[in-house]
């Protein structure tokens, strides 16, 4: 270890006076609520994890770092961490502004004095980080759908860092770190950078490298913001803690890293490599498709598998940091043991299960061998995601006015809870009206907002294991599917279409809403005089002319058996 990863490093922190004056001054500068990934990116540069970066990048910054990965200075430096705002934002303000930057809560975390403002070409921004602009990137995307449209650069006087409630004992800024290796004597550590839960193979790949480099081990996870649709960090940071006893205990440090990750592969295993040299460490790990981004809209890889550890290795003099390289490990059955790849011999056979299939397998509460993984991670990701008969779920009749809809999820409703086991609330299309539309009408918005408050409930119930069974008209196809979106992030959603024809909803008329409909006293009234859109492809359509609703309701029952959802014996 070099002595500079022994002496601390520096902070963007001012003085607790400074800050306290800072703080009273912020009240008359203009105020910016930093976005969740704006408040990962200020929390490294705060606490010098983004070293040599003392604030958001300048635009002649900004173009350095896309042309050549360098900022002006020369320094290397692979992302564009940049203050993007929105028009609205920086319409008024101008150069030479100091700005307060503020958390979700309004808590002033630091002071940026902008020194440039300007509007990025992001097809050019997303083509030279990413390679690409396919929005299948979740990077891309990002840039495309979320970040603002101008950018602001200048630098940043660090007022207080931002506050975790979570696991507080395990984060650790680059100083303390530095100061535990110091404390603990170790001169060499190698860090393990991840963003998924540890299994066997990974276990094995970190022995490995500690062995090689000779270095003690840092397990260094990511908890800020990863690629979307991963297990949460709270799973992941239960996970890493199961494990952790699998290490000789005084040679492995679990700590985590608030960054928000921009899976841009190449250019950010560089950025890792840089970032863990902040903190200390002396190398590094660098497997196969490093922060990679999964697959293209064609299904191949955005990167080629070993471009991160190329790049790295070009730039590993400048990064400060030595690379420890692998390749994809692989469980060989006859040697009953983990090995690279490219040690496998002709004729062993390689095992392997990939994140699909596990996710597969922890969905239909299939078994997860223990070559694959510790028993004490899989009960952790059991815990996160329970087999689908255990997982909450939604199911949502929609149809015309006296279609039948109340009448079966009513009977659905009964059934269910004669099951057991989960809770059922009924969110029926005139009581969501009575308590949380009562203000609404039946404009197109105002349908559109009635179903989407049912589409929150919804997800929310299921999201917390329960089933909700809504019964509201729903008309319009783009609504629905925004509400399957909100739901299908934390379960099954389960489209019913209560088919009954409009001529028999008006002949049985049982409300007497159809006579004043067709008389003009109701306006805008569904099948009359304001569309139905049919649903193109639900999971169910039940017809009801000719059948009871202990029928209809037992149809729904049999599909939501076939999907997994409830067993029926
Ligand atoms: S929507 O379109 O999904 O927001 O409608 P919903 O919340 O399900 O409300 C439908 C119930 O309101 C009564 N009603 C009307 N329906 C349709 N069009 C108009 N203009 C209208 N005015 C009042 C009607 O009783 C519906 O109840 P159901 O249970 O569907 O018969």
């Amino acid at each position: 270890m070099t002595d500079a990863n022994l002496v601390p490093i520096r902070e963007l922190y001012v003085s607790p006076d400074a800050a306290q004056h800072l703080k009273s001054e912020a009240g008359r500068m203009p105020s910016w609520d930093l976005t969740p990934r704006q408040i990962c990116d200020l929390e490294l540069m705060m606490n010098g994890g983004f070293t040599p970066l003392r604030g958001f990048l300048t635009e002649a910054d900004y173009n350095a770092v896309l042309d050549d990965m360098h900022l002006t200075t020369g320094a290397l430096w692979p992302i564009p961490v940049t203050l993007d705002v929105s028009a609205a934002f920086a319409e008024d303000l101008e150069p030479g502004t100091d700005i307060a930057l503020r958390d979700q809560e309004g808590v002033i975390l630091a002071i940026m004095s902008v020194t440039d403002k300007w509007q990025p070409e992001k097809q050019t921004e997303a083509q030279k980080v990413f390679g690409t602009n396919d929005p299948a990137h979740p990077g891309v995307h990002y840039l495309h759908h979320v970040a603002g449209p101008v950018y602001l650069g200048g630098p940043v006087k660090g007022v207080q860092a931002p506050t975790h409630y979570d696991f507080r004992g395990r984060r650790d800024t680059p100083n303390e770190l530095r100061a535990h290796f110091r404390k603990m004597g170790w001169r060499r550590v190698v860090a393990f950078q991840t963003r998924n839960p540890l299994h066997r193979a990974h276990q094995e790949l970190t022995f490995r490298a500690a062995r090689e480099a000779q270095a003690n081990l840092l397990i260094h996870p990511v908890v800020g913001m990863t690629k979307p649709g991963d297990v949460d960090h709270f799973t992941r940071v239960r996970c890493y803690e199961a494990v952790l006893d699998k290490y000789p205990a005084a040679t492995t440090h679990l700590s985590l890293l608030n960054l928000a990750m921009r899976m841009a592969g190449p250019r950010e295993a560089v950025w890792h490599g840089i970032i863990r040299r902040n903190h200390g460490l002396t190398h590094m790990i660098v497997g196969r498709d490093h922060a990679g981004p999964g697959k293209d809209a064609e299904g191949r890889d955005f990167y080629e598998p070993y471009a991160a550890q190329d790049l790295f290795r070009q730039h590993q003099a400048e990064i400060g940091v030595e690379m420890i390289d692998f390749k994809q490990m692989v469980y060989v059955q006859e040697r009953a043991q983990y090995e690279p790849r490219d040690e496998v011999a002709e004729g062993e056979t390689i095992l392997d299960i990939s994140g699909t299939e596990l996710r597969r397998r922890l969905r239909e509460g299939l078994d997860i061998p223990e070559w694959f993984s510790f028993p004490e991670v899989v009960e952790q990701l059991r815990r996160t995601s329970p087999a689908r008969d255990r997982q909450g779920f939604t199911v949502f009749f929609t149809g015309l006015s006296g279609s039948g809809k109340s009448t079966i999820a009513n009977a659905l409703m009964v059934k269910l809870m004669e099951l057991g086991g989960r809770p059922v609330t009924l969110l029926d299309g005139d009581v969501v009206r009575k308590h949380l539309s009562s203000e609404l009408g039946f404009s197109k918005e105002h349908r559109d907002i009635n179903i989407k408050r049912i589409g929150y409930v919804a997800s929310e119930i299921t999201k917390n294991g329960g089933i909700a069974i809504c019964a509201p008209i729903a008309p319009y196809e783009a609504t629905r599917r925004a509400v399957r979106d909100m739901i299908e992030d934390h379960g099954a959603f389960v489209e019913v279409h209560v088919a009954t024809s409009i001529d028999e909803c008006e002949r049985r008329d049982r409300k007497g809403l159809y006579k004043l409909a067709r008389e003009g006293r109701i306006k805008e009234f569904t099948g009359i005089s304001d569309p139905y859109e049919v649903p193109g492809t639900p999971e169910l359509r039940v017809e009801t002319e000719g059948f009871d609703v202990d029928h209809a309701a037992h149809q729904v029952l049999l599909k939501l058996e076939a999907m997994g959802l409830i067993g029926l014996q």
